[in-house]
């Protein structure tokens, strides 16, 4: 096993300052010639050049057109006696696409030439400096048969193209600018575009287009739409232009990931471009919008400006996402939609960071030393990430975060940098500022892992009317880091009366870069409410102690949005965790009840925010909560009290989900704008109330009206709602209405990874939907291979059911178990997705914490285990 360490980082050897590419492609077996112009490093002379490679055959190494010798070292091709001069640099190599299982490299898909070279795929390419702070000028010509794969596509600008004798044709891409080779692609594929001029507000023309297969073409317009409002976007809030004449995307159907900014050819998967009406839902749209904006995004923080090494990938991927974010935000509108957008990000954040900081795979945002990089795209490099850059952002403000981008780019545009480079652009830029004052502190945010705990205490003192708010810091250890330093907090807060109204001039951004301090409040004439870290302003555990009837406050009328839904959230928890320590029925009050009965018929509220509140804390947020509290997880106990509360709550709110219903269920034609979305959102929340209530008191009716609405619906929000409603609420409508959607989407794999997705995410009762996860696991329509149908059944059930997953007779683990060294042998970067589910076996109860062991330790007893999935076992058993 080796370990890759940061601080071992040394400069290259050698400079590669361009690359001439010409690929004879075939499946079976393509011929890679690469001529590179290569420089040796003057701070580094006499060293050898060391080339990666991996999984290709070498057929041949000229050095300024001379054979030379070379030997193989730890897989890496190593030449020695090299000039002292630059020079030419000519390898040959096959590599075999058709077998490429991994998808990762050059591979195939559905008839077509795909690459994915992120991390490290370039060299199953050809043999390479394959690390990001090595940038070259790359010129590609691709030879291919014409009817096979009459497109022909290549990073940078066509500037040539034409026909080859015996049915094959070429074409020559140049990219002008350098690049690392982890942002080269290719295809070649039998695909359809849809293309759109635009001129930007700077007044350059730009070509953009859109590239899928030819049944999928009237589904890329809100991908183009996407594109086109992330270029405005970019160039009025950062200033950032589009710097290539074209620019394209192109939609692949098995990629490992959701999608990859190769400079001017970003390749996707299927699932964030393709989005009509018809077959992808709200969350889908929203999806697309991201994550073409995303990768977007990465044209200027990932490509002009790369990472120095990998360890520093939160450079890239942190900021990228805080742009994604703000973007959807921005996108959003009004206050109330960028408050819901803020609330969906923490959701995501504390339901899968969360629980990686608090694991055997904890990990600073930057990472000090990994086996596998590919393991370290995780939701700490990119969503703490995005919360370290966010708490920048506060800490300097809006336009002294613009400066600080304005100066990052001007110091470091075309090179690879580190994390401490960015961190002190914004605060070098910012002079004065709480961030600036503090920076090395703050980077501890990029150094330590674990989710810092923040106590706050208040005090109120009737005689002088002064109200002392306390605020501690504590983070527990994690693996390979005993002990933590304070990190800095900002703490955005305000301070209400009992009423519930704002009291003037309480309003602020609290700084702790202690293990505590205190803050004093003037002037009071009784004891205020504190809302505290108000829009989630950290990435930490809140442990106040607050009263039922603050929360209820905090609740029914703060003026900060995230703090009511996060007040729903505490009464909700408060209640569920309640009944799971106390092993009783849960039998929820009328205080609560009626709370919730006052947000949802509140005419004020957007149906977006109420679908929100309404929405319990799902069983894994409940179950890091009682981890927190150092008990042991019991995923049935709380799964059981969750749906007691659903059932509960379907029954007493019974009349308001029927108005909820009555008001939101008719949006009209279809568009995913957040009001329409968010009507459609509650609507379906309220079918889904409707029709559970409805099954467990033998009522008909809105079962009756679910499949009708399945039936008519105009889009695939409502008609995926109305049968989630009936697969999950158990209707014996069900079977049909599932049986009819799956022959209705037969040819669209999207949809028909939906169709799995919804069964593995139907609440678990006496083991039936586990029953039917493995019966679907045989369905001729299933298929590992497939890394989004592997995920629709799999990832769907270990993440999103824990109901389903953790049986008190362990098969659920040793199912899961077959399943990933199954993918392991074919796919490691899947498999290892697959294998973090019971990262968190420690935490659980028995008999589950002994069930989860065996299963791991059988994953870790297959001899041939790839190595990505080997460090995932190996850190969860250590
Ligand atoms: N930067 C991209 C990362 C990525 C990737 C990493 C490992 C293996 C496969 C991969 N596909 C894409 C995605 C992004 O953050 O934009
Ligand atoms: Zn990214």
């Amino acid at each position: 096993v080796t370990l890759t360490r940061r601080e071992d980082y040394v400069a290259p050897s050698h400079w590669i300052r361009s690359v001439d590419l010409t690929f004879e492609l075939e499946p079976a077996k393509t011929l890679v010639i690469s001529r590179m112009q290569v420089e040796p490093n003057a701070d580094r002379p006499g060293e050898p050049l060391r080339l990666d490679g991996e999984d290709i055959t070498l057929t041949r190494v000229l050095v300024n057109g001379n054979s030379v010798s070379f030997h193989f070292d730890a897989g890496q091709l190593v030449l020695e006696k090299l000039p002292a001069e630059p020079f030419a640099l000519e390898i040959r190599n096959t590599c075999a696409p058709g077998k490429n299982t991994q998808l990762s490299g050059l591979y195939t898909s559905g008839g077509g030439f795909f690459t994915q070279c992120e991390a490290q795929g370039f060299r199953r390419i050809t043999y390479f400096a394959d690390r990001p702070d090595v940038m070259a000028v790359f010129k590609v010509t691709l030879r291919a048969d014409a009817k096979l794969y009459p497109m022909l596509l290549s990073n940078g600008n066509l500037v040539e193209s034409g026909e080859l004798p015996k049915g094959r044709h070429y074409a020559v891409w140049s990219d002008p600018h350098p690049k690392p080779s982890y942002l080269f692609a290719l295809v070649a594929a039998d695909l359809v575009c849809r293309e759109q001029k635009i001129r930007t507000r700077s007044g350059q023309d730009h070509t953009l287009q859109v590239y899928v297969r030819a049944g999928d073409l009237d589904k890329t317009e809100h991908a183009m739409n996407s594109l086109i409002a992330s270029i405005a976007w970019d160039e009025a809030r950062f200033g950032l232009k589009l710097d290539l004449e074209r620019f394209m995307i192109v939609a692949v159907s098995d990629f490992n990931m959701g999608a990859m900014e190769n400079k001017g050819l970003n390749i996707f998967n299927t699932k964030f471009v393709l989005a009509s009406p018809a077959t992808a839902t709200d969350i889908d749209f929203g999806n697309v919008e991201s994550v073409v904006g995303h990768e977007y995004f990465h044209n200027w923080t990932g490509n002009r400006i790369t990472c120095r090494d990998w360890f520093q990938l939160s450079l890239k991927e942190g900021l990228t996402v805080y742009r994604d974010q703000e973007f959807s935000q921005d996108m959003a509108g009004v206050a109330s939609a960028r408050a819901v957008k803020r609330i969906e990000d923490v959701r995501q954040l504390r339901q899968s960071q969360y629980p990686e900081d608090a694991g055997p795979m904890a990990h600073p945002v930057r990472p000090d030393q990994y086996q596998a990089i590919d393991n370290f795209y995780t939701a700490t490099v990119y969503d703490k990430g995005a919360e370290v850059v966010r708490m920048m952002a506060t800490l300097v403000g809006r336009a002294g975060f613009r400066k600080g981008m304005d100066l990052y780019f001007a110091r470091h545009d075309g090179q690879a940098v580190t994390c401490d480079d960015f961190a002190q652009a914004i605060a070098d830029a910012n002079h004065g500022s709480a961030l600036a004052e503090r920076l090395d502190t703050f980077k501890h945010w990029y150094a330590q892992a674990g989710t810092p705990r923040l106590k706050a205490e208040g005090s109120f003192d009737a005689d002088t009317g002064r109200y002392t708010l306390t605020l501690s810091q504590h983070t527990p250890a994690t693996p390979g880091q005993p002990l933590k330093q304070p990190f800095v907090i900002p703490v955005a807060m305000g301070l209400l009366d009992a009423a519930g109204q704002p009291i003037t001039g309480t309003d602020r951004v609290l700084v702790l870069d202690t293990a505590s301090q205190s803050w004093t409040f003037d002037g009071l004439t009784a004891a205020p409410v504190p809302s505290l870290l108000r829009g989630f302003s950290a990435p930490v555990i809140l442990e106040w102690d607050a009263s039922e009837a603050e929360l209820f406050t905090l609740l029914g009328h703060d003026t900060d949005a995230f703090n009511r839904w996060e007040a729903g959230q505490r009464l909700a928890v408060q209640r569920l965790l309640a009944a799971v320590r106390q092993g009783g029925d849960l039998v929820l009050d009328e205080a609560f009840v009626s709370a919730l009965r006052s947000v949802l018929n509140d005419p004020a509220l957007d149906a977006a925010f109420k679908e929100l509140v309404l929405t319990l804390p799902s069983e894994g947020y409940l179950a890091e909560r009682m981890a927190e509290a150092g008990e042991p997880i019991d995923p049935q106990k709380i799964h059981a009290a969750r749906e007691s509360m659903r059932a509960q709550l379907a029954r007493s709110l019974h009349a308001d989900w029927v108005t909820a219903w009555e008001q939101n269920s008719q949006t009209g034609g279809y568009r995913p704008d957040p009001v329409s979305c968010g009507r459609r959102a509650l609507a379906n929340l309220a079918l889904n109330m409707l029709v559970l209530d409805g099954v467990a008191h033998g009522e008909p009716l809105w079962q009756g009206k679910a499949l009708q609405r399945f039936k008519d619906a105009g889009n695939m929000t409502d008609r995926l709602g109305a049968l989630a409603a009936l697969v999950h609420g158990r209707s014996s409508l069900a079977g049909a209405a599932l049986e009819r959607f799956h022959a209705m989407f037969s040819g669209e794999a999207l949809v028909i990874d939906k169709w799995f997705a919804l069964q593995a995410t139907a609440p678990e009762q006496d083991g039936q939907v586990f029953a039917q996860i493995k019966v679907l696991a045989r369905h001729p329509d299933y298929s590992l291979r497939n890394p989004n149908r592997a995920r629709s059944l799999l990832l769907t059930m270990t993440q999103l059911n824990p109901g389903a997953f953790h049986r008190a007779d362990g098969a659920g683990y040793a199912f899961w178990a077959d399943k990933v060294q199954e993918v392991d042998g074919f796919n490691p970067q899947l498999a290892s997705r697959m294998a973090r589910a019971l990262d968190r076996w420690r935490a659980l109860a028995e008999p589950f914490r002994s069930h989860a062991r065996t299963a791991i330790e059988r994953i870790a007893a297959k001899t041939d285990l790839s190595g990505d999935t080997r460090e995932i076992v190996t850190r969860a058993l250590a």
